[in-house]
C-alpha cells in the first residue's frame, strides 16, 4: 500500500455536500483506504479574487493503485461532481488534487509530484497539518505543521461543524 494525500476544494454548488460526496466516493472504491480526514475550512480565494470563498479540506489515504490510477480516479470524481473547465483558477464544484503520492518525485504532462505549489498555499498546509503535522513534502524541510504555522491563518477558517 501507498500512502496519498489529496486536497479537496469546492466553491461552487453547495461546497460543504460537495466535499461530503468526494469523500464517500473515495471510501467507496475498493482500492482505496482513508485513513484521516481533516476539518473542513472556509478559505478566501487565491488566484483569481473574483469568485465566492472555498470549502477545503485533505484526506490522506492509503492505496493500491498507481499514481496515475490514483489521478484517473480523481478525474472521474470532479466529472461526477459537474465539473467545468474553464479557465485557469475559475471557480469549481470540485477540485481533488493530488499533493504526494508515496514521496515520490514526478514531472509529466500530466501529474507533477508533489503538486508545485502546495507548500505556499494556507488552504492546502493547514488542513494537511491537522492529519499529518510531521509530514515532509518532498522537497521542503519543514513540517507540514511548520509550513502552515510560517504561512498563518489569515484567510482560513476551521468550520464548526453546524455551517453549509
Ligand atoms: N484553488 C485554486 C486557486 N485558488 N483558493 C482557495 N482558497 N482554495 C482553493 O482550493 C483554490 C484557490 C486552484 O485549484
Ligand atoms: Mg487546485
Ligand atoms: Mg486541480
Amino acid at each position: 500500500m501507498k500512502q496519498a494525500i489529496i486536497a479537496l476544494g469546492s466553491n461552487l454548488e453547495q461546497p460543504v455536500s460537495q466535499l461530503q460526496n468526494a469523500l464517500a466516493a473515495l471510501a467507496a472504491h475498493l482500492q482505496v483506504q482513508v485513513l484521516a480526514t481533516s476539518s473542513f475550512y472556509r478559505t478566501a480565494p487565491v488566484g483569481y479574487a473574483d469568485q465566492p470563498d472555498f470549502i477545503n479540506a485533505a484526506v490522506l489515504l492509503a492505496t493500491d493503485l498507481p499514481a496515475v490510477e490514483l489521478l484517473a480516479l480523481l478525474h472521474q470524481t470532479e466529472a461526477t461532481a459537474g465539473r467545468v473547465r474553464s479557465f485557469r483558477n475559475a471557480p469549481r464544484t470540485l477540485d481533488l488534487d493530488l499533493i504526494d503520492y508515496a514521496g515520490q518525485t514526478l514531472d509529466s504532462p500530466a501529474l507533477q509530484l508533489p503538486h508545485p505549489r502546495a507548500h505556499q498555499r494556507g488552504f492546502v498546509m493547514i488542513p494537511l497539518a491537522e492529519i499529518a503535522p510531521q509530514h515532509i513534502l518532498p522537497g521542503q524541510t519543514a513540517t507540514a505543521a511548520e509550513l502552515a504555522a510560517a504561512l498563518g491563518n489569515e484567510g482560513v477558517q476551521r468550520l464548526d461543524g453546524t455551517e453549509s
